[in-house]
């Protein structure tokens, strides 16, 4: 038998061995009775939901003696044995996490933000700064959907290989030679999912340090493997990744589940293999049991077949490994009863503690509460409603602050009708609660308002001399100045590395900066996103590429639920300053002009969104996002890489501010607001316009997340009175998204003489051709008849139409 000892030497003495044996056959029956216990106190209604580790512990202690400092994982709610056993989640944490306790230091994995079983580890400080992650078990941040932990694991695991070839000034904070594994865990179901197919796929193609393990229990909530996977066995379905001799792949082992010493050999084989070779290893273990059934929403006994729990039964691991120690004679059973006892009232008294700590702040608030009681009554001339809201509130079973808060919120209403009572105090203490409770469960961005405003941009610097180029000049030649700057800047994407991308903005830069650094990938948007996001976590500064806008369908889940939650969902000790680079807005057909910005706008709160005009304001952007480590999403314009603009001396240095607009052109009857293509489109109506005598200011957003953060807009409809706003979204997608900024945050419905006019595409996708385009997107033709409109209804005489 070999375990890795501290010092990593592979073998250990026997007393050593039992030692480790009986250590974790304790931490198996400790978390067991984690989820036993857990799953009830969400039935006696104290934990709103349950999802726990129960039946997976033997794999997941195995797992732990190949883990390393430096380590990575990307798993799923199972994996609550393997924290456990790191010293990262104690029972407290899990019973914390179970009552959604909002105290980060209480419950560390999301400050009360996720369902328990959704793990992290922070990888920054409170001040943003980088932990020394070589030294420490890092756990990227867990999601519910399921499969969704892979694309994020293939970078992960890139990175390692990253950091083995290529040295950062920076590498040794982030890597010991590249000899870290990304642990993957996934359930047998969750493979089923489309992410599974493209991670395994590619990390076969890149050869990475991923270990990827499938906890096999034979469902997926309700529906077996005979209706989720091909000869109901992934490892059998995959067969055909599996390495040999001559060619690369994926080293594939299958182990049961609750056979102790064949999980120890397994893994020591897959970690061995993936930290020496860099081959990725899918470990897929079977036969393991899901004791209390998927989660507290319901019973397992509705859809497993009576063999079957009774087989579930006599092979659940814990029993099994009981069983091996006591044939092995690693120890007697009295001594495991007393460890068994001893877990149990661990578990206990940590669970009572836990409900105390997260009951205590908030009866002192209802105390706090209630001793305004008296000054109510008398402010109020005893007003029966007060005296009811308190009632009211003493009946509720589970309290939480947000009872208080209500109670505290509707006796607000009954002041209202005694506009001479003196409650100073009761304002000041509900105005703090409110904002300290909204103050926990908010902070999307881990950039405030005021640092992007006060960000000290560059100005573009031209030389006397300077050349027009076509803008993918600008944007190539810039790219090549960031990554002479930046040595952990990598590009990949679709045709990206030979060709230097399908319209020549990194064209050359292969050659110059190497395979690792400018890299083809293959076709496959969501992993594309999941290998940025893992090699961002992990120190880099990834640009991935999606080819086009309108294929970011195919990734805009993962950037959905992975990138744009990731600082919420850990509270900013997880980041991942990761850039999308595409191109969008009109070109040609159905497939090639897409402009989906509302859709990204609604779906992607949590990543900012750019959409410069011309490359140089593209350039600029990237320029500013190496800068602020923000995650972000550019989309070029795919019809300007040939428009000529001027070549800027100061490629590199110069940036555009996020949150602010430009105004392109003042004028003094409408403003017209747009962004991107259809920029071009409104100056090219400016001329027109003038001619009938209307003089538009036009307004470039650049930003759409960020928005207008200086309120800059509000001032010039201040003085024109009139608002146009252009795009080539759906109706009702990004124009009226621009427009509820304006009316609700820049209040500037008081403001307009004339109602607002909203000019986009038709809802229908845009026809191929010149014709179809015409009669699919805005045209001069259509933004002059728009302003004019506009005008006309204003003053009929003059405009008449
Ligand atoms: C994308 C998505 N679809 C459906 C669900 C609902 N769901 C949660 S867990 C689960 C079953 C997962 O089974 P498996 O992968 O075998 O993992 P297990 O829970 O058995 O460990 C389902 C369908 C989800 N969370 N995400």
């Amino acid at each position: 038998m070999k375990f890795v000892n501290e010092e990593n030497e592979l073998k250990i003495s026997f007393e050593a061995f039992k030692k480790r044996v009986l250590e974790d056959y304790r931490l198996a029956v400790l978390s067991r009775e984690c989820s036993l216990l857990g799953r009830r106190e969400v039935f006696s209604g104290k934990g709103k939901f349950g999802i726990f580790g129960d039946g997976k512990e033997l794999p997941q202690l195995a797992m732990n003696h190949f883990f390393q400092n430096g380590d990575f994982r990307s798993g799923y709610y199972r994996d609550q044995t393997l924290l456990m056993a790191q010293g990262l989640l104690t029972v407290a944490n899990i019973f914390s996490a179970l009552y959604a306790h909002l105290d980060q230091s209480i419950e560390p994995m999301s400050g009360g933000r996720q369902m328990g079983g959704h793990f992290s580890t922070p990888f920054r400080n409170d001040k943003g700064e980088w932990l020394d992650l070589v030294n420490l078990k890092n756990h990227s941040g867990d999601i519910s959907p399921t499969g969704s932990q892979m694309p994020r694991l293939l970078g992960l695991a890139q990175a390692s290989k990253v950091y083995r070839e290529h040295k950062t000034q920076n590498s040794p904070k982030f890597s010991n030679e590249g000899n870290e594994i990304a642990w993957g865990t996934i359930g047998n179901a969750s493979t089923s999912e489309g992410m599974f197919f493209e991670t395994i796929n590619a990390a076969g193609v890149l050869q990475v340090p991923m270990v990827i393990s499938i906890w096999d229990d034979g469902y997926g909530i309700s529906v077996s493997n005979k209706d989720q996977t091909t000869k109901e066995s992934i490892s059998e379905a995959l067969q055909g990744f599996q390495r040999t001799d001559t060619e690369k792949g994926l080293e594939i082992i299958r182990v049961k589940g609750w056979d102790y010493l064949a999980l120890i050999e397994a893994y020591e084989k897959a970690a061995t293999l993936a930290r020496t070779e860099h081959a990725p290893v899918m470990v897929h273990v079977t036969e393991l049991t899901q004791p209390l059934g998927h989660s507290s929403s319901g019973s397992h006994e509705r859809y497993k077949s009576k063999e079957r729990l009774e087989w579930e039964k006599a092979y659940d691991c814990n029993l099994k490994m009981r069983e091996w120690i006591l044939k092995e004679g690693l120890a007697k059973e009295a001594e495991l009863i007393k460890m068994e006892e001893a877990a149990l009232k661990q578990v206990r008294a940590a669970k009572r503690a836990s409900w105390e700590a997260y009951q205590a702040p908030i009866f002192k608030q209802k105390a706090k509460l209630l001793s305004y009681l008296p000054i109510l009554k008398k402010e109020t001339y005893n007003d029966p409603k007060i005296q009811l809201i308190f009632s009211k509130l003493e009946q509720v079973l589970e309290l939480g602050f947000k009872d208080i808060i209500s109670a505290a919120r509707q006796i607000k209403i009954v002041l209202s009708k005694h506009p001479n009572a003196k409650l100073r105090d009761f304002d000041q203490w509900l105005d703090a609660l409110t904002s300290d409770m909204k103050n926990k469960v908010s902070h999307l961005y881990t950039v405030s308002k005021d640092e992007l405003i006060n960000f000290k941009a560059v100005k573009p610097k031209y030389n006397k001399d300077t050349e027009t180029v076509d803008g993918r000049i600008i944007i190539r030649d810039n790219f090549e100045a960031l990554l002479n700057k930046y040595d952990s800047l990598l590009f990949f994407g679709e045709d990206v590395g030979k060709i230097g991308d399908v319209n020549h903005g990194l064209e050359g830069l292969q050659a110059k900066f190497g395979e690792l650094r400018i890299a083809d990938t293959g076709i496959r948007e969501a992993t594309i996103v999941g290998q940025g996001i893992g090699l961002a976590l992990r120190g880099l500064r990834p640009i991935a590429e999606i080819q086009y806008l309108d294929y970011i369908l195919y990734c805009i889940q993962i950037l959905s639920d992975d990138l744009a939650t990731l600082n919420y969902r850990t509270l900013g000790k997880q980041i991942a300053p990761l850039i999308i680079r595409t191109r969008g807005h009109r070109l040609e057909g159905i497939w090639h002009s897409g402009s989906p910005m509302g859709g990204m706008i609604h779906l992607l709160r949590g990543i900012h969104l750019l959409v410069p005009r011309n490359m140089t304001q593209a350039a600029g952007f990237y320029n500013t996002l190496l800068q602020i480590e923000q995650p972000a999403i550019v989309v070029e314009s795919l019809n300007g890489y040939s428009v000529k603009e001027t070549l800027p001396s100061n490629l590199g240095e110069f940036s555009v501010p996020l949150g602010q607009i430009e105004i392109m052109r003042s004028g003094a009857d409408i403003t017209v607001v747009s962004y991107g293509s259809t920029l071009r489109i409104v100056e090219a109506t400016a001329q027109r316009l003038t001619e009938v005598g209307i003089d538009i200011e036009i307004i470039d957003v650049q930003t759409l997340i960020p928005f207008d953060l200086k309120e800059e807009i509000r001032e010039s409809i201040a003085k024109t009175n009139r608002l146009l706003i252009v795009d080539e979204d759906v109706p009702g997608g990004a124009s009226s998204y621009i427009l509820q900024q304006l009316i609700e945050k820049q209040a500037a419905f008081s403001l307009l003489d004339s109602a607002p006019k909203l000019l986009s595409s038709k809802a229908h996708r845009p026809a191929y051709g010149g014709d179809g385009d015409y009669f699919s997107k805005p045209s001069v033709d259509d933004v002059f008849e728009a302003a004019y409109s506009i005008m006309n209804e204003f003053d009929p005489s003059q405009y008449p139409l």
